[in-house]
């Protein structure tokens, strides 16, 4: 009985971890630090998504949305444009849907001096 357990939770595991697509690099990388505040950001993932909300929140200011530029299609890899809020600490937050039609998340952040 111990086995088929064991067994039935790593096909869990397995399947929930091969079914969500990661982003494998940022640009900037996450924790980066800058001397500029860069034009555009980017996004690898590991397998296609669709990009459905990207916005930026700059140090205490109120969140503001990335223009995702008719980002209509599922994709691998992403260039935003940034709006340049200054100096300070840029935090950015993303959502997504896998080809499974899972919806993902996740942020990076990046300081600018
Ligand atoms: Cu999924």
């Amino acid at each position: 009985m111990k086995i088929i357990i064991t067994m039935i939770v790593s096909a869990l595991l397995a399947s929930g971890a091969s079914a969500h697509s990661k982003v494998s690099t940022t640009t900037p990388s996450n924790h980066a630090e800058l001397a500029d505040v860069p034009a555009q950001i980017g996004f690898d993932f590991a397998k296609n998504i669709r990009l459905t909300k990207v916005k930026v929140t700059h140090d205490n200011d109120p969140a503001v949305p990335v223009d995702l530029v008719g980002q209509t299609d599922f994709e691998r890899i992403f260039t935003l444009p940034l709006p340049d809020m200054g100096d300070g600490t840029y935090h950015i937050e993303w959502r997504g849907l896998g080809m499974d039609g899972h919806a993902m998340q996740g942020d990076f952040t990046f300081e600018v001096n």
